[in-house]
């Protein structure tokens, strides 16, 4: 399969929607949008961005809460040939002024719940911006500001797009590593196509009478495929959520209770390991009867079994554990419905090359922990101006993905960690990971993290942060011996710790980092 020489991925899912223009493609807690009217948008915006002054590749921040003006946003921009840079709504204006200045953006389309913040970036650091439009407004518009509909309605939709091709800029996403500044991951219009085609159809079998549901937001690379590049590429409905996805939250939407989806229910929601098990314990856990879901997908981190077994038990629905990367744009390994081995991420993605190497670059043999490498279409150019980390992850046709893994003689992959959460304990590796899974199969735990503690011989053992689920007790000798019944018994925590809370990125991963650190202290 190749691409033809010209190809816009805005106008290549606009064109293949064309026969949809009354079905609801995005519904948010303002109301829903149909494909016709989504159509509509994209072009107004494409027309309207030209209309300001943008040009191919300029680069644009889109820093929006998921509501309907998103989709548009980033289409829109991709339409136009300028390039979106999605980024997390959480973060400082520190963060934003690194990324204004990375990305030299030229127009901002944000939030209006988030406009002071971008403005406190703005002051901190010199930046390009020309225009700011400003979505859902919350106040009155500083001078030289727009309102986004105000926007769309002056322009006329652009009757053509750039005439970009697939291996043209498209958009970037921000990837954070455990360490250093955020990476502008720069994709081209091709990529998001390929993971569509490779993995969203294929291998979840979305169809348009799906009703897809992502707890990951659209700006992280999880997110844009599973609530637009996905659905979009099968004619699927979307539900949005702009609000932070707890469990009440999602359980709301689950029962299409919000106003706009008007009893339309998600069939396929897009979620975490950590968001799994906080609705699994939580006492307002829907009964299976009052929800729609057919299937679940899980990534961020592996999912445990314990957890995936639970779900299904509870729903009937499986949960389809992958892992995939912002440098891949989305999920290269997987497991399949009707073929899940719980506790594993499943057999590679067909289109995607997989390789696990030792510390000599050398692939290891089946049942040993090496370095994960992938070779596919959907890899990113690079990282904005940063030849150094472009060139130790970017390595030829390889991506090297920063995780650990292991095969087993079936080619069912199974996750060891990050290649700097990796123990060593009494010169054997140590998977945190594993650690983690086996206590959460204690029926008091909520979740927990491993590290690396130094006994007082310098020696390295394993120490566990334990969070308990509410109500529950557990002593330190009991689950220390709960995991030596289960693992290899130098693997089990010399030290556990009762805590409150793990420390976690936006995502929902743990921040082991940020435990090491404390203990250093
Ligand atoms: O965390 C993951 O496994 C993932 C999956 C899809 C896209 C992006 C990421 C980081």
């Amino acid at each position: 399969m190749t691409l033809p020489s010209t190809f816009n991925f805005a106008q290549h899912l606009l064109d293949l929607n064309a026969g949809r223009s009354g079905k609801t493609v995005y519904i948010d807690d303002h109301g829903a949008l149909t494909y016709g009217q989504f159509d509509e948008r994209v072009r107004r915006l494409s027309a309207a961005l030209q209309a300001l002054g943008l040009r191919r590749e300029e680069r644009v921040l889109l820093l929006m809460h998921d509501v309907n003006h998103w989709p548009v946003s980033f289409l829109g921009a991709m339409h136009a040939g300028v390039v979106p840079v999605a980024v997390n709504t959480l973060l400082t204006p520190d963060d934003y002024a690194y990324m204004l200045a990375n990305s030299r953006a030229q127009a901002a389309l944000v939030s209006g719940a988030l406009l002071s913040t971008l403005q406190a970036a703005m002051e901190k650091a010199p930046n390009e911006l020309r225009h700011l439009i400003v979505s859902h407004p919350t106040g009155e518009l500083p001078a030289g500001a727009q309102a986004f509909d105000a926007l769309l309605a002056a322009h006329a939709p652009a009757v053509a797009p750039a005439p970009t091709s697939p291996d043209d800029p498209g958009f970037w996403l921000f990837s954070s590593g455990s360490t250093g500044k955020p990476k502008g991951t720069v994709h081209t219009h091709g990529n998001p196509y390929w993971t569509a085609e490779l993995y969203g159809k294929p291998v979840l079998g979305l169809t348009e009478d799906d009703v897809c549901f992502s707890a990951a937001k659209l700006y992280f690379a999880y997110g844009l495929g599973n609530a637009l590049t996905f659905p979009l590429s099968v004619g699927a409905s979307v539900v949005l959520m702009a609000e932070r996805p707890t469990p009440a939250a999602t359980f709301r939407r689950w029962q299409g209770a919000s106003e706009a989806q008007a009893g339309l229910k998600p069939t396929v929601f897009f979620g975490a390991p950590t968001g799994f098990a906080g609705m699994l314990a939580s006492p307002d856990l829907p009964a299976k009867d009052a929800v729609a879901l057919r299937m679940c997908s899980s990534a961020g981190e592996a999912l445990p079994a314990e957890i995936g077994q639970r779900f299904k038990a509870h729903f009937g629905a499986e949960i389809i554990d992958g892992i995939g990367s912002t440098e891949m744009l989305h999920i290269f390994i997987s497991n399949r419905p009707g073929d899940i081995r719980y506790g594993t991420t499943g057999r590679p993605v067909e289109g995607y090359e997989i390789e696990l190497r030792d510390e000599a670059g050398q692939p290891v043999p089946v049942g040993e922990v090496g370095d994960l490498y992938i070779k596919g279409p959907s890899s990113a150019l690079m990282y904005w101006a940063n030849r150094e980390k472009s060139r130790e992850t970017f390595q030829g046709g390889w991506t090297k993905s920063g995780d650990k893994y292991s095969r087993d003689a079936d080619g069912y992959y199974t996750y060891a960690g990050r290649s700097d959460d990796m123990l060593k304990v009494s010169g054997i590796y140590v998977s945190p990971f594993e650690v983690e899974a086996t206590l959460m199969q204690h029926p008091a735990v909520l979740e927990s993290a491993v590290i690396g503690k130094e006994d007082d011989e310098g020696l390295t053992k394993t120490k566990a942060f334990v969070v308990l689920k509410p109500g529950a007790a557990a002593t330190d000798a009991e689950l220390k011996a709960f995991v030596k019944e289960r693992l290899a018994p130098y693997k089990y925590p010399r030290f556990i710790e009762f805590v409150d809370e793990l420390p976690k990125t936006a995502t929902g991963k743990i921040q082991r980092f940020r435990l090491r650190e404390r203990e250093k202290q």
